[in-house]
């Protein structure tokens, strides 16, 4: 792990080495920069200065000739480009997918031929309702969208961290999106599904009950980017050399094990660090770190599509686990962070679409409609055609070569006299009916018209196998979930219309949801398309809690220390987390640094008031001769960790703040007494489980 405190990267303190600024006499003091690199217009002309515009006399007139100035200001005022329509705060990093199974016979496509072999990929995480500012951890589903640069095309498999989505149509797309955004007439709230338009529109909407139950449950609030898993949520089809097609249904497992955080932490860590995420992901990759997820595929053919209880177009179920086996053929490893946010991040178009051979659509109605949504979409974003052009976008594994021509920005133009095709020149790119994308020879018929499938129809049943597939501790996490987001709906109907739909999914649930929501009374259940089927056996691949990771490698442990405390046990601590293969962080009332019991020196890495315990997995209460009991923020630090469920080792020297916190004497086994090697290795390991649910019993509402 790299040491913060020991950056290469650090600036010189040395003011007069870097400060531009007006000196004796009016003249400007600018001292040249270190090394040949020139200061140049965008059109290469070096500039001289570039503190003050031209002026005539001083203070002058400015001069509209001042070339460098305009440019300069002309280039800045057109900086922004349309944020994301959704999906509009997000973060990406390059990386390599391994095939570590191939499966030629089941499909052509370039990255699955053989065993060992690696694809580029760059992925993007993101949230979906807030704008690009938006802070990283709201209760959100995330997008999870893997640009494959293979040999054969760019692939794009543009995912979530659910595996179900709200509608079943895509023309319903910009209504759940306008219920969700912002409120038009007031603009907010930013970044929430908490509030009457979003409640509204899914009270209506039947057909979203099942993954309202993922965006309420602990998914929705993923500890990192790096802990989530991701899907493609539609059933493919994987097609072979021999035109054979197999139904294919993606996951992305994380190697770090599926974790999330509390929503009361969310809120805190939102104010706390609003860059939570990102900061995660970029500081994974900047140590060595990185983050790695195995891809699942569920491959079934139409006889077992047949066989199955609902339909496997609709993009508002699933296939359990358990029902149809994922099988790992690869990894995914994250290796590289962008060299420019905008350049990368920014300007990556994801598409549907975007398929190669040995990949095709089906006839899920909401996949169909994204492949309209995503190029139209980029079009505005980034203002041309020729936005396959830029290096994030184009591919990387393969030729590209056609005749499309000019359009804004054109950097690729083909040389010579022919662009078109077929020409009697001789020259230019032709088809090729065998290596070509050929689409599955599907049958197809039918009369014209709007309707949604019959076999679209149950709304409720796999809500409840979610439910029922979580322990009850997250069922908990639901309800209060669903108590805080209905809690901030203004409108009594909208309140009671949920917990309508609630009475089709879970009657206890139900009638927790109306008692902490004060309903008067209980109302009539939801008219259901379908009854409710309670055969449904319970998932636990669904439960996070019941797959914990089983390791503490990759989390982090903060260490509160004054100055006098306990360097022995702060030496253990490092021992035992860092070979966990576990993160530290130092927290004091000072950055300068803090000083152990014989007065050795220790690097602080966050000053108290600005690292509240939300930011860590598991904490460590090191106090010396100052008990940090009157501090409020230390105060803040530990109660919130004991709310949260952590992990708490503490040193006798803690007890006053122990104490201070109510928690003497509470008999928690997840507060460990730390006082020797022995203890401290019996703290860490008991980190490895997420965290102490048994304490939650104690909280209530
Ligand atoms: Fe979408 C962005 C995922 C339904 C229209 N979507 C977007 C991104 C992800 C998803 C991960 C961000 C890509 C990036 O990082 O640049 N979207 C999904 C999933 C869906 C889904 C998993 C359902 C299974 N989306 C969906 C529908 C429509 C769209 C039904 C339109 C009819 N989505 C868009 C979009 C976006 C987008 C407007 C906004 C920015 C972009 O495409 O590039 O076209």
């Amino acid at each position: 792990m790299k040491d913060p405190v020991k950056d290469p990267k650090r600036q010189t303190a040395d003011f007069d080495a870097l400060v531009s600024d007006t000196g004796e006499g009016g003249e400007i003091h600018q001292h040249a920069r270190k090394g040949e690199e020139r200061l140049t217009t965008a059109q290469g002309v070096v500039i001289s200065d570039n503190q003050n515009s031209l002026r005539a006399g001083a203070p002058g007139p400015t001069l509209m000739e001042d070339f460098a100035m305009r440019e300069k200001i002309f280039h800045f005022d057109h900086e922004r480009i349309p944020e994301r329509v959704v999906h509009a705060r997000g973060y990406g990093a390059h990386g390599t997918f391994t095939c570590t199974r191939a499966i030629p016979d089941v499909t052509r496509a370039a990255p699955f031929e053989a065993e060992g072999k690696e694809t580029e990929v760059f992925v993007r995480f993101s949230t979906v309702a807030g704008s690009k500012g938006s802070p990283d951890l709201p209760r959100d589903i995330r997008g999870f969208a893997v640009k494959f640069y293979t040999d054969a095309g760019n692939w794009d498999l543009v995912g979530n961290n659910a595996p179900v989505f709200f509608i079943q149509d895509a023309i319903k797309f910009p209504d759940l999106i306008h219920a969700v955004k912002p409120e038009p007439d007031r603009d907010f709230p930013q970044a929430q599904s908490a509030h009457d338009n979003f409640w509204d529109f899914i009270s209506l909407t039947p057909e979203s009950m099942h993954t309202i139950m993922w965006a309420m449950s602990d998914r929705a609030i993923p500890r990192s980017f790096t802990t989530m898993e991701g899907f493609g949520v539609h059933t493919f089809r994987f097609v072979n050399a021999d035109g054979v097609s197999t139904f294919v249904k993606f996951h992305w497992k994380p190697k770090m094990g599926l974790q999330s955080v509390l929503w009361d932490e969310a809120l805190k860590s939102n104010g706390a660090d609003p860059d939570r995420h990102r900061r995660d992901l970029w500081d994974a990759i900047d140590r060595g770190d990185f983050p790695e997820w195995d891809l699942g595929v569920q491959l079934f053919d139409q006889d077992f599509a047949d066989s199955f209880a609902f339909d496997v177009l609709d993009p508002t179920k699933i296939i359990p686990e358990e029902d149809c086996p994922v099988e790992i053929i690869g990894t995914m490893r994250l290796d590289r962070a962008v060299d420019n946010f905008f350049a990368e991040t920014e300007q990556v178009a994801f598409c549907t679409a975007n398929v190669i051979p040995g990949i095709d659509f089906t006839d899920d109605p909401l996949l169909q409609g994204r492949n309209f949504s995503y190029l139209d979409t980029q079009l505005k974003r980034l203002g041309g055609p020729n936005f396959t052009k830029l290096p994030i976008n184009a591919p990387k594994g393969c030729p590209v070569s056609n005749f499309q021509q000019d359009g804004h920005m054109q950097t690729a133009a083909r040389k010579g006299r022919v662009n078109y095709e077929p020409n009697g020149w001789g020259e230019g790119p032709r088809a090729h009916p065998l290596e070509g994308y050929v689409s599955y020879k599907e049958p197809v018929s039918g009369e014209k018209m709007r309707i949604r499938p019959e076999s679209f129809a149950d709304h409720y049943s796999q809500a409840r196998q979610f439910y029922i597939s979580q322990t009850p501790s997250e069922q908990g996490h639901i309800l209060s979930a669903l108590v805080f987001e209905l809690s901030k709906c203004e409108e009594p109907a909208i309140r009671e219309r949920m917990v309508a739909h609630l009475l089709n999914i879970d009657e206890d649930l139900a009638q927790k949801a109306a008692d902490r929501l004060g309903l008067a009374t209980l109302p009539k259940p939801a008219p259901a398309a379908r009854p409710t089927r309670m055969d449904l056996a319970a998932s636990p691949a669904l439960s996070i809690q019941a797959n914990p990771p089983g390791s503490f490698k990759g989390r982090i442990m903060g260490v509160m220390l004054s100055d006098g405390f306990d360097g022995q046990v702060l030496a253990a601590i490092e021992k035992a987390v860092t070979k966990a293969g576990g993160l530290l962080r130092f927290i004091a009332p000072r950055i300068g640094g803090v000083s152990c019991s014989n007065d050795n020196p220790h690097p602080v890495t966050d000053q108290i008031g600005g690292a509240p315990s939300v930011l860590f997995d598991a904490v460590a209460i090191l106090p010396g001769k100052d008990s940090l009991a009157g501090n409020p923020a230390a105060k803040d630090f530990l109660s919130d960790a004991f709310a949260h469920c952590k992990f708490i080792g503490w040193t006798k020297e803690a007890a006053e703040l122990v104490g201070a916190c109510g928690l003497e004497g509470s008999g928690d086994a997840g507060l460990c007494l730390l006082d020797d090697e022995n203890t401290v290795t019996q703290f860490v390991t008991a980190c490895e489980a997420l965290r102490h649910w048994p304490r939650e019993a104690r909280f209530k509402g």
